[in-house]
């Protein structure tokens, strides 16, 4: 969990996704509330995923007497493609009868940046914020309580957009999209090191656009770390091969330190390239099973490939499964799925 105070508002980052998670952002906004001199008693949940603990969440604090508004682009754009869509839905029709006219739930595609869902101070006098532990939430978070500047929203649709989008906005934007890119990867030993991490981060960007330039300076060792990184995806990818038809497969096994959204560009610039394939020896399942394989379809293949069709059936996105799957063109898998089902599933595609 992420939490700290933008101007004078408490502000937790989470994704709820468990009965814990519930607790957590209970607890948050009771103690913001002990803690407060603020004028309402107004939660803004943005950004925030729209799960069960979620939606359970904000039913407790209604009950509790605070007003929840909620903002978010993850409403399911077409007809539902997965049992997750499914229950994003449930969830919206929950919500959106508790809360009446405190509920916007639009897509990515109308609004690619949340803090287009919110004006500059709106949420000033706010008792707290819940919002999605990324790039996104924070930039929402800030225009909320009143911290913006000129292209805030271009660069926030750029933030929370493909890998490599994130770093093409404004010097300012760069300064955190390169210290998002050179986080420590997840690392179940040392759990909450990515956290703490992060937390720093998002805090020095917050002082760095109020124009604090000490913060700058710190921001920018990040920069130069991301800089060596892409350096390294450009030695790896070269090595990369092609293990299916358009399918492009990079071992990174030895070599850990990369920077991911340059290796992806890298591989889809490849002729043909429609997947791409990175063998790891992190991330969630790694650490469960020893490898990794993340799947990614490019962009003008994505109406085509959809992952969920190679998955043997009644399969659940579950890491101790070997297998996460929220997202049509994103697939992490242990090495048993990937060789029984993805790998076969890939070279039959038509
Ligand atoms: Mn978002």
């Amino acid at each position: 969990m992420i939490c700290f105070p933008i101007r004078t508002v408490p502000t937790l980052f989470i994704k709820g996704f468990t009965a814990d998670d519930v607790q957590t952002i209970l607890n948050f906004v009771r103690k913001a509330d002990s803690n407060s001199t603020a004028r309402t008693r107004d939660v803004l949940f943005i950004d925030t995923p729209i799960t069960g603990p979620t939606v359970e969440a904000v039913h407790k604090l209604k009950a509790e007497g605070y007003r929840v508004i909620y903002r978010d682009h993850h409403a399911v754009e077409g007809e539902p493609a997965s049992d997750r869509d499914r229950q994003v839905i449930k969830a919206t029709e929950k919500l959106r009868q508790n809360l009446g006219s405190d509920c916007l739930i639009t897509t990515r595609g109308l609004h690619p940046a949340c803090s287009t869902l919110v004006s500059v101070g709106e949420f000033k006098d706010a008792l707290a914020i819940v919002a999605d532990p990324d790039a996104d939430g924070l930039t929402a978070a800030m225009k909320a309580v009143g911290i913006f500047y000129e292209g805030m929203d271009e660069d926030a649709a750029k933030l929370d957009g493909q890998p490599s989008l994130q770093v093409t906005g404004t010097p300012l934007s760069q300064l955190l999209a390169k210290g998002v890119a050179t986080l420590p990867t997840y690392d179940p030993e040392k759990h909450d090191e990515r956290e703490r991490a992060q937390e720093r981060l998002f805090a020095r960007w917050v002082s760095a656009v109020e124009g604090d330039q000490r913060a700058i300076d710190s921001l920018q060792t990040g920069v130069t770390t991301y800089d060596e990184a892409v350096l390294a995806s450009h030695e790896i990818a070269p090595k990369a091969r092609e293990v299916a038809p358009g399918v492009v497969l990079a071992d990174v096994m030895l070599t850990p330190f990369f920077d991911v959204g340059t290796l992806l560009a890298l591989l889809e610039d490849r002729p043909g390239c429609k997947v791409t394939v990175i063998k790891k020896g992190n991330g969630p399942i790694a650490a469960l099973h020893g490898v990794q394989y993340s799947l990614a379809v490019a962009k003008p293949y994505q109406d085509e490939i959809k992952f969920p069709s190679l998955l043997p059936p009644h399969a659940k996105s579950d890491p101790s499964g070997g297998i996460i799957s929220n997202l049509s063109f994103l697939l992490h898998v242990n090495e048993r799925v990937w060789n029984e089902y993805i790998l076969p599933g890939l070279r039959n595609l038509p």
